[in-house]
């Protein structure tokens, strides 16, 4: 289990609050990472269910295989996606007392995967504004060649910006939007694994191609603020109303079995 908690500091706050993003460094330790990996990756492999050569698939599946709720199908999974040192980590940057899960994934870029283009992750999701928080974890070393995640500095406070699924025209829908509203990218470039960043669901994100010959394991854990409303979905969002809270209802809080409390 990986539930010691951190001291997390003001700054990682402040800089949460004013970005919609930050990066924690050395979060869970090398000997942890070391423990959970083989889990992780054994139970994305066996949950993979897009098949189909990379050269079949359009853009968001070239981008990264993607497993959800790992935490339902491996009690290791379940030990790491439950850790109570992540999820006070994204109580304290939510500034709220308790978090649930949202959902989990596994995203593996593999070799020569495409790039993630730009979106939002509210997107899918039929929830109130400024109450989640996703934490991305390399489970392996992040080069320079492979890069972390973009993010579009101040893009949280401006809520949903209608660019759409993930895609090459959500990609260029935002490209113009940053353009015209000039807002600052940053990326946090190499990673060790343990070490994590963590952006809001309205904050705008890509990330590169993997140009190199080796995969790039990372495991996400979504977050979200307990007491949060479930609102109306729009069309994009009515897969993740049936899908990932349980069978509960727009006006309804987030509360099913499929969305424990994680802290405290
Ligand atoms: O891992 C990636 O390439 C993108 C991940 C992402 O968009 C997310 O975790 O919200």
């Amino acid at each position: 289990m990986i539930d010691e908690l951190i001291d997390l500091p003001a700054s990682s706050v402040e800089e949460f609050d004013r970005k919609g993003h930050t990066c924690i460094r050395g979060l869970a330790t090398p000997e942890e990472l070391s423990f959970f990996r083989p889990e992780i990756e054994k139970t994305a492999h066996g949950g993979r269910y897009d098949h189909r050569p990379i050269e079949d698939r359009d853009t968001y599946g070239k981008a990264f295989l993607q497993v959800h709720n790992l935490w339902q199908r491996n009690s290791t999974c379940k030990s790491f996606v439950f850790s109570k040192r992540f999820a006070h980590v994204a109580a304290t940057l939510l500034g709220v007392e308790s978090v649930r899960l949202y959902h989990d994934q596994s995203l593996l870029k593999e070799p020569n995967g495409g790039y993630t283009p730009w979106h939002q992750d509210q997107t899918y999701w039929p929830l109130e504004s400024g109450k989640t928080v996703t934490m991305w974890m390399p489970l392996t070393e992040i080069s320079a060649e492979v890069g972390s995640m973009y993010f579009v500095t101040g893009s949280h406070k401006m809520g949903n910006i209608d660019a759409g699924v993930i895609s090459d025209e959500s990609h260029q829908k935002i490209s113009q939007w940053i353009e015209k509203n000039s807002l600052p990218e940053e990326t946090y470039g190499p990673m060790q694994p343990g070490d994590a960043t963590f952006h809001a669901g309205w904050t705008l994100h890509r990330a590169g191609a993997n140009l190199t010959s080796e995969a790039r394991p990372v495991m996400t854990v979504i977050f979200v603020a307990d007491g949060t409303r479930i609102l109306e979905p729009t069309p994009l969002q009515d897969f993740d109303l049936k899908v990932w809270l349980g069978g509960q209802l727009p006006g309804e809080m987030v509360d099913s079995p499929m969305n424990p409390l994680l802290y405290p």
